[in-house]
């Protein structure tokens, strides 16, 4: 941009000046040091107002230097009880913040005063490169928790220090694979990929979904667990959208009530505790067996299934690896059955992290299904199974989506089916691209893609438990007084440091029969986690509680 060089200084003095104004706002707390985790900033909200004014600052940065793509910002805790918070950036693909920028975020967010934020921020334009004449187009939306609103307002704050050199789209309270589709489709000039609108995601998915089932339904009705959280408002406006298609009852929708949000309900809760929410038994549920249930997280991108056992009447947890399992077993019959040529054959793989049941994964390798085992964090699932054509990835607790690339698309649609069978599988497999969000794990989505296969299979909840048995597992959360000391490899499943603790670990497996366990800080809580599998529950629970002990032993709290 051609404005010379004394007017530019004047104009970077106006936007320091305007920074700084805003800032003051917004102070620092001392002794509190943040980190840019895999969920981005996350903390109790009262600590989070200048950590928002200050992502916003970044999310400018972030845009104008991709040249005025549009950048997300989600403020949401997710599963994390009420009082906590936090915010997260998302790329112009709709995918997490490109991690060399995670660092900028961390340093921003703990410049002690406003005099080192202005002199950091100017060093960042400098060494990024950002030209600040370029424009900036910020899209944000939050969660339903109530200390959103102000959160809001810090962020809007930090974006308004810039004036007219910000465009910004509030999407209000919606969930976090909303924002991220809104992201993706905004940045799309194509078009193809959908309205960057909420109405624009229901329409699409609505489409999709009533292409795969149009001529099942209406499908038996399924009880959702909305964590008394956003989902409940996006399950509405999405049912209001497909009609009577899929019947559902919507329980924990309790958005105002303080405290109710992920209390003894949600996918974390049902995924931790392996038990029903008592409010999914209170409502009659437990009647009906057979019939199946799933519970969201606080901001609809996670997602777990559960039923009673008709016998045994006991609590079934389908969880993310049993979707995966799933999933990726009737997306590889449908491309067997499209009968493409060599040339155009399709790889479809799973992508999984050390969490997932032994189980699951005996069960695809041993169907010659290739399984890639990554470190916890979306951005390394997502990463992971964009080098598939179709690349299923989940975690355990039921975060998780189905990425089609570039190829898999193109060679769907130019493909000759040579049979009805052909074309069917053709226009259900690029239907099923749309249906499922590419950006982002959704419940939602997710929620549509598991009735689609159910209903395609003719299964109900019992039918798609039967395909193997989890090994019986425990996740124990260890408080040290430093996590830091406790450095995971192998994608996770082994401790590089403390020294020796990996072998004593090995020690303890050997004593249990078919007994895995590894340790590795959390990047999202102040802890250490321990995950322990054995053949019976008793011997899970006898490898948690040995490791647990190695643990604080290692840390030096015993
Ligand atoms: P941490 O706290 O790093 O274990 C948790 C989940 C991750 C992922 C992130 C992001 C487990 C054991 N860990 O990470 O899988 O979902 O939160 O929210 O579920
Ligand atoms: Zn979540």
């Amino acid at each position: 941009m051609s404005s010379s060089p004394t007017k530019a200084a004047h104009e970077h003095a106006v936007l320091l000046n305007a920074i700084a104004e805003g800032a003051n706002q917004y102070p620092k707390p001392e002794h509190v040091n943040y980190t840019y985790g895999t969920a981005g900033f996350r903390t109790l909200a009262s600590k989070l107002p200048s950590v928002l004014f200050r992502v916003a600052l970044l999310a400018v940065l972030r845009s104008k230097r991709l040249e005025g793509a549009t950048i997300g910002v989600m403020v949401t805790a997710s599963h994390n009880p009420e009082p906590d918070n936090g915010v997260k950036l998302v790329d112009p693909s709709g995918e997490m913040l490109d991690p060399t920028w995670e660092h900028h975020a961390t340093t921003l967010a703990n410049c002690p005063t406003t005099e080192s934020l202005l002199s950091t921020f100017t060093t960042l334009v400098t060494h990024l490169r950002v030209d600040l004449h370029q424009p900036a187009n910020i899209v944000y939306a939050r969660d339903t928790r109530p200390s959103g609103p102000d959160l809001i307002k810090a962020l809007e704050a930090g974006l308004n220090a810039f004036g007219d050199g910000v465009k910004v789209n509030s999407l209000g309270v919606t969930t976090t694979p909303i924002l991220h589709y809104v992201v993706k489709a905004t940045n799309d000039k194509t078009g193809e990929y959908g309205q960057p609108t909420v109405e624009g995601y229901n329409q699409k998915m609505a489409k999709a979904f009533k292409t795969l089932v149009g001529n099942k339904g209406p499908l038996a009705p399924l009880y959702v667990d909305c964590a008394n959280g956003v989902g409940a408002n996006a399950l509405a406006d999405f049912t209001a959208t497909l009609g009577d298609l899929l019947p559902v009852h919507p329980l924990n929708t309790a958005t105002g009530t303080p405290g109710a949000l992920n209390h003894h309900c949600g996918a974390d809760f049902v995924k931790t505790k392996q038990q029903f929410p008592p409010s999914v038994q209170a409502a009659g549920f437990l009647n009906k067996r057979g019939t199946r249930a799933c519970s969201f997280d606080g901001d609809a991108d996670r997602i777990v299934y559960y039923y009673l056992h008709e016998s045994k009447n006991t609590f079934r947890l389908l969880d993310g690896d049993k979707i995966a399992v799933m999933v990726a077993m009737f997306l590889g019959d449908l491309i067997a059955k499209a009968k493409l040529t060599e040339d155009e054959k399709l790889y479809l793989g799973v992508v999984q992290t050390a969490y997932a049941n032994g189980s699951s994964t005996k069960y695809l390798t041993s169907r010659n299904i290739p399984v890639t085992c990554v470190s916890t964090g979306v951005k390394h699932l997502h990463h992971a199974a964009q080098r598939y054509d179709i690349g299923v990835y989940f975690e355990a607790n039921g975060h998780g989506t189905v990425l089609f690339s570039d190829n898999a698309i193109k060679t769907l649609k130019g493909a000759s089916p040579t049979s009805p069978e052909s074309a069917n599988a053709i226009k259900y497999l690029l239907a099923f691209s749309e249906l499922i969000n590419q950006a982002v794990g959704d419940a939602l989505s997710d929620m549509l893609l598991v009735e689609a296969v159910l209903a395609h299979r003719g299964w109900g909840a019992p039918e798609w438990d039967a395909g193997y048995e989890d090994l019986p597992n425990r996740l124990v959360k260890v408080e040290v007084p430093d996590r830091s000391i406790f450095v995971a490899t192998d994608a996770e499943r082994k401790l590089a440091y403390p020294v020796g603790l990996q072998e004593h670990i090995e020690e303890a497996m050997r004593k249990v029969e078919m007994g895995r366990s590894f340790v590795r800080p959390s990047g999202t809580e102040d802890c250490v986690r321990v995950y322990a599998e054995a053949k019976s529950s008793v011997e899970a629970d006898s490898l948690a509680i040995t490791v647990t002990d190695l643990v604080k032993l290692a840390s030096g709290q015993v």
